[in-house]
């Protein structure tokens, strides 16, 4: 039996409003700025779309610094152009998830203000402050403390545990007038809340209430994995994870408690979406969170298939990744969720490099390679995820200098590498930077190839990619070759194939170290079932007929030509070609050479 949701059939499309169109003329992307691009949107065929923050922030990590959750940033616009973006999307039937930053706030958030300026106030508790550890001056640990951080008064003292921000550096501040430190798993602008203090939940929860009672239509929940410290705050013990402390802060002790909280007191009154972004996240974990049996979450983010580049040193190093591994690690969640809960489908987002660039050919097959990803997002069950400009086939940026690059994360973690003596020279720093940087995919959105290609008429926030004279909308849009216009046939399918949806997911040839080949299948005895309803035939989609749906996606993830030999199972079947990338035709499945980046979807007849 399966459960029809419209947040299983949708096709998301993330924006990052910084980035995506510029209306005034400040070089910063805004809300006025998305509206004027709503025909676009819905030229696309996408039904949701996922804001990254727009709330009021001082803007030390772009948003994910809220100083006022229940507010728009001036350089974004005002709450009556919010309310507009929201009736533009309704009127043309998409929806809008908004992202929720409820680990953190940013410093100057008045909570924090007040927390800060009298330890004595309410406010001192929605935050987390701890004594610092002495520091022995002989001591085996001596050096590992990060008192660099803490001013004079620290001097002899180290920070409360040995746990890492994200961004490198100890995870706390030292506040010299109350001698305290303060917890922050990001920036030191960004103070971690305290979730155990129930008023903080019921802030949180009410804020939440209030914006869906706007008429918003879910969230996407930023790190809200993390939520929950371990009393003590003890150390992380183990050296290999994301950072020091995650072992410790992960799916911590009391987080299926408060997001279940979360969802009896807010969510479930609302046909709400969510997506949990979830760090380190097992598949065996994800089931606790998601789905009825789970915390009533919809979907989480996993970044398993994120980490295949990694290197030795871990995120900020560059190793290799291989077909088979990525196959293997997405063919894990495909499976491992089927039955229970309900998988994301991502390649890229506002934190990672580009997908094209990482996992495709951004050379001489740019196009093909960007049109097999697209047939990967529309043909995996779960969810799906377009970052804006993947649909136009956008790259990684050709940094030049560290002076082209804005954010944090990467300025941070390249001057932890560089402390460690991990360069050889400037040029292999360079390369980490355009190999791993998040600013890859936060160049402006490439609408035409004029000056800014199209993006402001101002000086962008942060550089344009040189390649917007090829890479753009206005060229993209009607040209029946075009990214764009593949995106937009890939879209379609889905949209009219449940089994893209809802069917199972099988392997073919796992061992193949550039062909990926699955099957996805919907048996004609499924039955749909809405929320709450009995089980009946009525649900089933009467255009669907009651013979089942089988279908066969065959991709070449490589820059050559090579052999695909269908394995027994499949092999004669009578296909129909649904799409192809390049425009092959077959009907039946047998042995085939499949060019550079070559994706076929088939239905079996
Ligand atoms: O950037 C990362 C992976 O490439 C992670 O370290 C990232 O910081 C982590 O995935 C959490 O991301 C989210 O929370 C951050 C914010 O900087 C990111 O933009 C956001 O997506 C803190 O709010």
């Amino acid at each position: 039996r399966i459960d029809r949701e419209w947040w299983k059939e949708a096709v998301v499309y993330q924006v990052y409003p910084r980035s995506f169109n510029d209306s005034d003329g400040d070089g910063i992307g805004d809300i006025p700025g998305l509206v004027e691009k709503l025909d676009y949107l819905d030229y696309l065929g996408v039904d949701v779309v996922w804001l990254n923050p727009v709330y009021e922030s001082p803007e030390a990590d772009n948003g994910y610094d809220v100083s006022d959750y229940r507010s728009i940033m001036d350089k974004f616009g005002t709450m009556a152009d919010w309310e507009e973006l929201l009736a533009g999307l309704h009127d043309r039937d998409m929806k809008l998830i908004m992202d929720l930053v409820v680990n953190h706030t940013s410093d100057e958030h008045e909570w924090f203000v007040e927390a800060r300026n009298d330890p004595n106030s309410k406010f001192r508790d929605y935050y987390v402050w701890e004594d610092g550890e002495p520091v022995e001056t002989q001591g085996p640990d001596g050096a590992s403390g990060g008192s660099s951080t803490a001013g004079a008064g620290a001097a002899a003292e180290r920070p409360p545990n040995n746990w890492e921000s994200f961004f490198g550096g100890p995870a706390w501040t030292y506040d010299e007038a109350s001698q305290e430190w303060f917890l922050h798993l990001f920036h030191e602008k960004q103070p971690d809340l305290n979730w155990d203090n129930p008023a903080v939940r019921t802030e949180i929860f009410e804020m939440m209430e209030w914006w869906l009672e706007k008429g918003i239509d879910g969230f996407r929940m930023d790190v809200i994995n993390v939520l929950s410290k371990p009393e003590g705050f003890p150390d992380g013990e183990d050296d290999d994870a994301i950072v020091r402390g995650a072992d410790q802060f992960v799916n911590g002790p009391r987080i299926h408690e408060f997001l279940g909280e979360m969802y009896d007191r807010v969510l479930s009154n609302y046909d709400a979406m969510t997506v949990g972004e979830m760090v380190d996240l097992s598949v065996e974990e994800a089931k606790q969170f998601i789905g009825p049996h789970g915390d009533g979450m919809s979907m989480a983010f996993n970044f398993d298939h994120m980490r295949l580049d990694f290197g030795h040193h871990g995120r900020w190093d560059k190793g290799e990744w291989s077909v088979r591994e990525l196959k293997r690690t997405l063919t894990r969640w495909q499976n491992g969720l089927e039955e229970e809960g309900w998988n994301s489908v991502y390649m890229g987002n506002h934190d990672e490099p580009r997908m094209v660039s990482r996992f495709g050919h951004d050379g001489q097959f740019r196009r093909e390679s960007a049109k097999l990803l697209a047939t990967v997002l529309m043909t995996l069950q779960g969810t799906t995820y377009i970052y804006q400009g993947d649909e136009i086939g956008m790259t990684n940026y050709p940094f030049s200098g560290l002076d082209e690059v804005r954010d944090v994360d990467t300025i941070r973690n390249v001057e932890v590498a560089r402390k460690q003596g991990r360069f050889g020279s400037e040029e292999e720093m360079l390369e980490l930077v355009r190999h791993r940087s998040r600013d890859n995919a936060r160049t402006p959105m490439q609408w035409t190839d004029g000056a800014q290609a199209g993006f402001t008429e101002g000086t962008p926030w942060i550089p344009v990619n040189p390649n917007h004279t090829r890479i753009n909308v206005e060229a993209e849009r009607g040209d029946t070759e075009s990214v764009l216009e593949y995106y937009r046939r890939v879209i379609d399918l889905r949209h009219d194939h449940d089994v893209l949806v809802y069917g199972t997911y099988t392997l073919h040839l796992p061992d193949h170290e550039c062909l990926w080949v699955y099957e996805r299948e919907l048996a004609p005895e499924r039955e749909f079932e809405r929320d709450g309803d009995e089980p009946s035939g009525e649900e089933t989609d009467p255009d669907e007929g009651d013979g089942g749906e089988r279908v066969l996606v065959v991709l070449n993830f490589s820059d050559t030509a090579t052999t695909f030999e269908p394995p027994a199972s499949i092999r004669g079947l009578d296909v129909e070609t649904l799409v192809s990338n390049y425009d092959t035709t077959v009907d039946e499945v047998g042995v085939e050479e499949l060019r550079p980046y070559e994706a076929r979807v088939l239905a079996v007849r």
